[in-house]
């Protein structure tokens, strides 16, 4: 009130757009890269971080506060209770804990059940409506466990799924032929992991289907060549965390644009983790893996129906297998 007088008829809060909140569990090197993604996007009006390391949750807070001359007004908080997430339009989850030197995939998802048992209840108590993205791994079936937890409606809650392994087959389709990345519409879906499908027979590139337009020119194409490319795909992140010890950049941007699909409602088709009974012959199993999905305010809003051959369905029901047997073994 000193610099400025106010003007006495300016119009009351009730009045001023809805407040968009996005609060992120988990500031490890994932979660700060989301968040500041999501900052320098101009996302979200509120944003807030969540960690159960006082410190270390502390510094990054300020560390991103110190920056506020240079980004738009964003009203950051943090805290070690999840009081402080209440009311958000979306809560992205990337709290996980760390593999041990010898421990087996299992031995870590059971430490990460123990650990969504506390946040996702937590979550859905203080934000009922909040849409959850899930990106801590194995993302596929933590997104199951994030559903089971919550009591939501399965439209509203979102595995990071595919979305990230397919920018990188973008990236590298874009390297190989020398065009934009953001002009090649190419897909994988399926687990994120090893057992993921490339959707070759949909690739176009400016909106030319790629493998007809190779075999009616008949031009030859290597089958060799796509299948490295798709492998290049899956050891992508062993290849970053082996080189600098984790990755964050590429997930950062990956997360900040499904955030954009949904609190602003882009009905945007990403290729995420969705509960996917009855699509693709998927049949009646509750299984979530990545396939083209619609998003938006409210969430899923639909899955597209991509066309896939028959060795990409085959593919991709032996994806939802490897991720049932893992469900399996979790006894839920
Ligand atoms: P990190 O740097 O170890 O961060 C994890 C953070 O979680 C740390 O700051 C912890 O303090 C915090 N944490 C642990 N337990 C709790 C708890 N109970 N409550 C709140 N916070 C807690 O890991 P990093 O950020 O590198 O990775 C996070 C997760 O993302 C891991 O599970 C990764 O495997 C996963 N990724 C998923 C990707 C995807 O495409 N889906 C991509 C990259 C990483």
């Amino acid at each position: 009130q000193v610099f400025f007088k106010s003007i006495s008829n300016a119009a009351p809060p009730s009045l001023s757009k809805r407040q968009t909140k996005i609060s992120v569990i988990g500031a490890g090197n994932v979660g700060m890269a989301i968040a500041q993604t999501i900052l320098t996007q101009d996302l979200t009006d509120e944003l807030v971080i969540v960690d159960n390391k006082p410190d270390k949750l502390r510094g990054e807070m300020l560390d991103l506060q110190h920056a506020a001359a240079f980004l738009p007004r964003v009203k950051i908080n943090s805290s070690v209770e999840y009081s402080v997430t209440v009311g958000s339009d979306l809560c992205i989850v990337t709290a996980g804990a760390r593999q041990i030197a010898g421990e087996s995939r299992l031995n870590l998802l059971q430490r990460n059940l123990a650990l969504f048992k506390e946040i996702i209840p937590a979550l859905a108590r203080y934000s009922p409506h909040t849409v959850l993205l899930i990106v801590s791994n194995p993302v596929d079936v933590l997104t199951y466990i994030a559903w089971k937890l919550s009591g939501f409606p399965s439209n509203r809650i979102i595995g990071s799924g595919t979305n990230l392994d397919s920018s990188r087959f973008r990236f590298l389709i874009a390297d190989h032929l020398e065009v934009n990345a953001q002009d090649v519409q190419a897909c994988i879906v399926g687990e994120h992991g090893d057992s993921s499908v490339a959707l070759w027979s949909s690739i176009s590139i400016g909106g030319v289907p790629v493998l007809s337009f190779l075999e009616k020119q008949q031009i030859a194409y290597e089958k060799e060549t796509l299948e490295n490319i798709h492998k290049t795909v899956i050891n992508s992140a062993y290849e970053v965390i082996s080189l600098k010890g984790y990755t964050s950049w590429a997930i950062g941007y990956s997360v900040a644009n499904l955030a954009r699909s949904i609190i602003r409602d882009q009905r945007k088709i990403h290729p995420v983790s969705v509960l996917a009974k009855g699509f693709y012959g998927i049949g009646d199993d509750e299984v979530f893996l990545s396939l083209p999905a619609q998003l938006g305010r409210g969430g899923v809003l639909g899955v597209t129906n991509v066309h896939m051959n028959e060795e990409e369905e085959q593919r991709l029901r032996d994806s939802a297998k490897t991720i049932l047997e893992v469900q399996t073994q979790l006894g839920l």
